[in-house]
């Protein structure tokens, strides 16, 4: 197919037999006015190709092949270097359907700001017309889109992240759906003009979506979640509002399966906040002591949950690959992670090391203690450990990332790429707290489970916030991330789980986690990682009704003799220490839930308010 925008030629591939899309590119090419157009294929020879444009352009640093074989570096500008939750706006017709939580504005006045900054946006670049799928491709639970964008950095991204490339065109067809995506860096080049940067943003940033005509539009940002528009805002922010039109689930979810040594298998979809080690629970790695125990990852960020005729919940990863956080990951606290970074990863502003290889603040741990002599740090300074002593600087930046595709880790789930996903039997909802909250308990109902999961919190880390210790709603651990009200969010959950029972359906069951209690001396006392394989085991013998369990206020919890110990010297009197109630603190965590629900209050389901009362008197009956 062949359009033509004020003189660019924009030949699409003769596999593009869509003629919106066509249009569309056409049409988005005369605003932003690129020098040329590029339609991924998604092949490797592209892949390889960009790779090593960005290497000449300086973007990327080539690693050494006998250390890190087929892997980059790229440092950002020091201003782009993590999601911008303040630039991100959720632009429905009414400010109420955006809820007390988004930001809000109204559609056609983001649109008058937006269009003067697009206009010739992309001048002097490159756009990239970049086909993916966010699930298998073909699957009932999966949905399409196609981001155009000025950065190579985000093509190469795409493609380990996401399913991409011709094939995705194949699911389009000839009038089949696909989000449109509009993403770029805001830096357009004046005629014979060069950059002056490695990596060219703009200051001013909008990551912008319109749920109800469901597009997404990003300025000015090349970082992770504000330009691989795939993930935060189509697979949580776009979906969950498509999901709650259609009648299925968007969730910022791990998902991972547990295979017991008589072969059967659980899966278990998990919702934590940020800082709580959600990639490191995908990937656990059982003790010794669970000798024929296997868990398996589905994915580490991101699930689509969807109802089946037979009553049952099935899940799909939306996407292909991990953008995780690398300082902390080492072979202590996630080894398989580690073991999926050996080759062909793009890391980002992590540091450099001497013989070309990458490093960043936990690696120590692997080596006994023992930091580098020396390192080019994630904006090119001399980095040494009298450096860091001296004046606290960090080698890598603490939100520094990996990109590796799903296939590099050797725990993979054989059910990761199924079409058909995977049937869920139990969420898990996890916060980070040093006090109240116990080690785990399982909701009575489905209605205590989601007031569970929405009065969830995470106590504030010195590394993220100002203030530490501070607790901060984040309910579902989708406060950044859903599309709409957060209150109409709520409501949906209590409907489907309605819907489903009514059907005669059997839900998956509804678990809070907590691995952060810590004693008087403030020390961690659930050993946490592997060893949360014990947690998850007396999980699945409560869904096979092996474990009886015992009431508590909040929920059921586990009896210290219905946890398998073997292995581990965990005493009665320390197990009491992360499960035990303490009134006193119950009684002013119901204050902050109070104030967290006075915040929602305009749309907030009846059924959780009963729910709250209900707790409230077995709060008051401890
Ligand atoms: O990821 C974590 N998990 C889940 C793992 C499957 N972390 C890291 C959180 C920051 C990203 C944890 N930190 C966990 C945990 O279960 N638990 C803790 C707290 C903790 C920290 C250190 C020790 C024990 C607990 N012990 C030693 O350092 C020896
Ligand atoms: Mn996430």
């Amino acid at each position: 197919m062949n359009t033509s925008a004020q003189g660019l030629d924009i030949q699409a591939p003769a596999y593009v037999k869509n003629p919106k899309l066509v249009a569309w590119v056409a049409k988005m090419a005369a605003l932003c006015k690129p020098a040329r157009i590029h339609w991924c294929d998604g092949s490797q020879e592209e892949y390889d190709a960009l790779c090593q444009q960005l290497v000449d352009a300086g973007t990327f640093k080539k690693l050494n092949p006998a250390k890190r074989p087929g892997s980059y570096l790229a440092w950002t500008d020091p201003s782009d270097v993590a999601r911008v939750e303040d630039r991100t706006f959720i632009c429905c017709e009414k400010q109420d359907d955006a809820g007390p939580t988004n930001n809000w504005m109204a559609p056609a006045e983001m649109r008058a700001t937006l269009q003067p900054l697009f206009d010739g946006c992309m001048a002097g670049r490159t756009m990239y017309v970049i086909p993916f799928s966010m699930g298998p491709l073909g699957s009932p639970i999966a949905h399409v889109g196609v981001e155009l964008s000025d950065s190579a950095y985000v093509a190469v991204n795409m493609k380990l992240m996401t399913r991409m490339g011709r094939a995705v065109y194949d699911v389009i067809g000839e009038n089949g759906e696909f989000v449109p995506c509009m993403h770029t860096i805001g830096a357009p080049l004046k005629r014979g003009e060069k950059d002056q940067t490695a990596w060219p943003c703009n200051k001013t940033k909008y990551i912008v979506h319109y749920p109800e005509t469901r597009e997404i539009w990003s300025y000015g940002s090349g970082y992770g979640g504000n330009a691989l528009l795939g993930k935060k805002c189509f697979a949580l922010r776009i979906a969950s509002t498509m999901g709650r039109a259609q009648g299925w689930l968007a969730e910022h979810m791990l998902i991972l399966g547990v295979t017991k040594p008589d072969g059967s298998k659980y899966h278990v979809a998990a919702a934590f906040p940020s800082a709580c080690g959600k990639t490191n629970f995908s990937m656990l790695v059982p003790p010794a002591a669970f000798a024929g125990w296997s868990v398996t990852t589905v994915g580490d960020d991101i699930a689509w949950i969807k109802p089946q005729a037979d009553g049952s919940l099935r899940a799909i990863n939306p996407e292909a690959g991990y953008f995780g956080v690398a300082p902390g990951t080492n072979y202590h606290t996630n080894p398989n992670c580690m073991k999926s970074l050996g080759k062909n990863v793009i890391f980002t502003n992590v540091a450099l090391t001497d013989d070309g290889d990458v490093w960043w603040e936990g690696m120590e741990k692997d080596t006994g203690g023992k930091l580098p002599d020396h390192l080019l740090d994630w904006q090119g300074k001399d980095w040494t450990p009298q450096i860091a002593r001296e004046t606290g600087a960090k080698a890598a930046h603490p939100n520094a990332r990996f990109t590796v595709a799903a296939t590099n880790n050797p725990a993979l789930d054989n059910a990761w790429d199924d079409p058909a996903g995977v049937k869920i039997d139990a969420f898990v909802f996890g916060g980070r707290r040093s006090t109240t909250v116990p080690l785990v308990t399982e909701s009575r109902d489905w209605t205590e489970g989601v007031y569970m999961a929405a009065t969830m919190g995470s106590e504030t880390t010195a590394a993220a916030f100002g203030a530490q210790g501070v607790v901060r709603r984040d309910p579902f651990a989708m406060l950044p991330f859903a599309g709409y009200n957060m209150s109409d969010y709520f409501q949906h959950w209590l409907e489907l789980g309605a819907t489903i029972q009514g059907q005669g359906g059997k839900l998956p069951r509804i678990f809070t986690t907590n691995w952060f209690r810590k004693n008087a001396e403030g020390k961690f006392v659930w050993p946490g990682y592997g060893e949360n394989m014990r947690v998850l085991k007396w999980m699945i013998d409560r869904i096979e009704g092996q474990a009886a369990g015992q009431e508590t206020a909040f929920g059921i919890a586990p009896k210290y003799n219905e946890i398998n110990w073997s292995g581990l010297d965990f005493s009665a009197e320390q197990f009491d220490s992360v499960t035990d109630f303490d009134q006193g603190a119950w009684a002013e965590e119901m204050k902050l839930h109070d104030a967290h629900f006075d915040k929602l209050a305009h749309k907030l389901p009846k059924e959780l308010m009963s729910a709250k009362e209900r707790l409230q008197r077995r709060l008051g009956a401890l």
